[in-house]
């Protein structure tokens, strides 16, 4: 039985960037339902025994076990999402990730601007990510529940793209709601540590 992680935070710390109404709803409702819905799948199957990450992989390719990949694959991604996110966040990232994003990306900069370029280019609802892929680090976007370590890479920050993430506090801004994400939401320390 897979279980709603609690927040490192308070559901109106990250206001007015991301409002306690959209925290309620997101986590409270929208992961929530993916959970239910993935232990109900599971419950009394071979999967029931298998990590997370073990039923997404297993789940990825076989498209009788959409509506388990899916389920599956949200939670871990709301997972990693919540994690990402921090009161006060965006700023200075710690040095060795910082290093790391100029060797791969050429600079802070065209890091910022492929990030968030991956969002809005999504298109509908999906996630965009940074990932270590053979030990570089790489910017790609996924459409609906989709997850990069489908693709054998390791995401260490992901965005929320759908509109359940930000329609509430920007309505169809989505550039805006990225560039707050980006500049005021992430938790560069958690991101670093996942190196
Ligand atoms: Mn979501």
């Amino acid at each position: 039985m897979f279980e709603l992680p609690k927040l490192d935070y308070k559901n109106n710390a990250l206001s007015p960037i991301m409002s306690e109404q959209t925290l309620d709803l997101h986590h409270g409702k929208h992961h929530q339902t993916y959970i239910t819905n993935l232990n109900n799948f599971i419950k009394d199957t071979e999967l029931e025994k298998l990590s997370l990450e073990e039923i997404i992989k297993k789940t990825s390719s076989d498209n009788t076990k959409l509506g388990i990949f899916n389920n599956a694959s949200q939670h871990w991604n709301h997972n990693l999402f919540w994690k990402c996110m921090k009161p006060n966040g965006g700023g200075k990232m710690p040095s060795k990730l910082e290093e790391k994003i100029k060797k791969d990306f050429g600079s802070f900069e065209n890091f910022r601007e492929e990030f968030i370029k991956a969002g809005l280019t999504q298109f509908g609802s999906g996630w965009c990510w940074l990932s270590i892929k053979d030990g570089k680090l790489v910017v790609t976007k996924t459409p609906n529940a989709e997850n990069p370590i489908i693709s054998n890479m390791k995401p260490i920050l992901g965005c929320d793209v759908w509109e359940h993430s930000y329609y509430l506090d920007y309505k169809n801004k989505r550039p805006v709601y990225l560039e707050n994400f980006f500049d005021k939401l992430i938790n560069w320390e958690f991101v670093d540590s996942n190196l």
